[in-house]
C-alpha cells in the first residue's frame, strides 16, 4: 500500500459556489480542501461588474465557517455590454482575478453570455494590457453543431483567432474535454493553459449513457469518447505546467438533476482531491500530483503558492449517497463508490 502524501495546500481554479442557502451549504467543502478558488460568476443574475463581484465576495466570506482560511478569487462575467474600464479598475483594486467568457447559452445561467465574440476585441485588448486572465467556456452553441463536437469547433472557429490576436493575453481554456483541446493548449504559448475536472478524468460518455441514463454523470461540456478521457489523463499527469486543477464543482438539488430535463453539473467538491489523486495513482504519477494541484495554477496566475500543507492518506472510504447542503439534498460525485484516499489534514 502507498504511503501518505503531503503536498502544498492546493487551489481550485474553477468552482461554482452558488449563492444564498446553497452557498451556505457548499462553501465549507471547497474551503476544507483548498486554499483559494476561482469563483465562477454564473449566478442569476450573473456577476457582471466589479461592484457585483465585490458584493458576492463578501457574501462568500460571510458564509464561511468562522476561522476558515480560504480566499475566494473573483471573476466577472463578460457580456455584449461589458465596460473594459470597469474590468481594469476591478483588477487594479484587487477585486477581480479573471473575467469569464461564456458563449451565450453554452451552459447553466449563460443566457446573458457573449453573442458575438469578435465584438469583444476591445475588452480582450484592455484585459491583455491590465494582465487580467481570460477564462473561457470553450464551446460553440450553434444548434447545428453536434454537442460532442462543440469544444473542437470552438477552438477552430474562435480560440485560434483570439490567441493569435492577443499574444499577451493569459487565457485558461476551462474544463478541457477533448484530445483536440489538449493538443491546442500544448501547441500554444505559455500564456495559454487549461483546467481539467475530476469527472472528465474518470468518466467517458458510456459512463453516462450505457445501462440507463445517469443524470449525475451529466455536466457541460459533456463527457466525450474514451480516447478523449485518455488524452486528458495523459495531459493532467504529464507534469506540464499548462494543465492544472479546476473541479468545476457545480451543485444542483438531487430532484433537479433527476428530472425529465435534468440540470448539468457535478458536485465534486467534498472529495475532489481524493478523486484526482486516485487518477494520479492509477497513472503512476503520484510525484506529479503536487504540480497539478498546487503549483501550476499559482504560477500561471502569477500568485504565490499557498503556505500550508495538506496530507492525504491511503484509506478506503465510501462516498455518501447524498450530502445535505443547508436543507437541499445534493448527490456528490462518486456517490456510493469507494475512494482509496482521504484528506487527513488541512
Ligand atoms: N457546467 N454546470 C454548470 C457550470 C459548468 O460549464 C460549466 O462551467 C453550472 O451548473 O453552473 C455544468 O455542467
Ligand atoms: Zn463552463
Ligand atoms: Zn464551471
Amino acid at each position: 500500500m502507498a504511503d501518505s502524501l503531503t503536498i502544498r495546500r492546493p487551489d481550485d481554479w474553477h468552482v461554482h459556489l452558488r449563492d444564498g442557502a446553497m452557498l451556505e451549504g457548499v462553501v465549507e467543502h471547497t474551503a476544507r480542501q483548498f486554499g483559494r478558488a476561482i469563483v465562477m460568476p454564473n449566478l442569476s443574475p450573473p456577476v457582471t461588474t466589479t461592484a457585483a463581484a465585490q458584493a458576492y465576495r463578501a457574501r462568500i466570506m460571510a458564509a464561511l465557517p468562522p476561522g476558515t482560511a480560504f480566499e475566494p478569487l473573483m471573476t466577472a462575467y463578460l457580456t455584449d455590454h461589458t465596460d473594459p474600464a470597469d474590468l481594469v479598475r476591478g483588477k487594479a483594486e484587487g477585486v477581480l482575478t479573471a473575467a469569464k467568457l461564456y458563449p451565450a447559452n453554452a451552459t447553466t445561467n449563460s443566457a446573458h453570455g457573449v453573442s458575438d465574440i469578435a465584438r469583444l476585441d476591445p475588452v480582450f485588448a484592455a484585459m491583455e494590457e491590465a494582465r487580467l486572465v481570460l477564462c473561457i467556456h470553450g464551446e460553440v452553441t450553434d444548434p447545428e453543431i453536434d454537442v460532442f463536437d462543440r469544444e473542437a469547433v470552438f477552438i477552430a472557429r474562435h480560440l485560434e483567432r483570439v490567441v493569435r490576436s492577443f499574444p499577451g493575453l493569459k487565457i485558461v481554456l476551462e474544463h478541457l474535454t477533448t484530445g483536440e483541446g489538449v493538443a491546442f493548449v500544448e501547441s500554444a504559448g505559455s500564456n495559454v493553459a487549461a483546467t481539467i475536472t475530476p469527472q472528465h478524468l474518470h468518466l467517458n460518455r458510456n459512463a453516462m449513457l450505457v445501462g440507463g441514463i445517469r443524470p449525475h454523470a451529466y455536466c457541460l461540456p459533456v463527457a466525450k469518447r474514451e480516447k478523449h478521457r485518455l488524452a486528458l489523463r495523459k495531459a493532467a499527469t504529464s507534469g506540464s505546467p499548462k494543465f492544472f486543477l479546476g473541479t468545476d464543482s457545480a451543485p444542483h438539488a438531487k430532484h433537479d438533476k433527476e428530472s425529465s430535463c435534468g440540470c448539468a453539473g457535478i458536485f465534486n467538491a467534498p472529495f475532489a482531491l481524493e478523486s484526482y489523486l486516485q487518477v494520479f495513482e492509477d497513472e503512476g504519477a503520484l510525484d506529479r500530483f503536487e504540480g497539478f494541484a498546487s503549483l501550476h495554477g499559482p504560477a500561471f496566475y502569477g500568485l504565490p503558492v499557498n503556505e500550508g500543507l495538506v496530507t492525504l492518506v491511503p484509506v478506503d472510504h465510501v462516498v455518501p449517497d447524498t450530502i445535505d447542503a443547508a436543507g437541499t439534498s445534493v448527490v456528490p460525485f462518486h456517490a456510493g463508490e469507494t475512494l482509496r484516499w482521504r484528506l487527513a489534514s488541512g
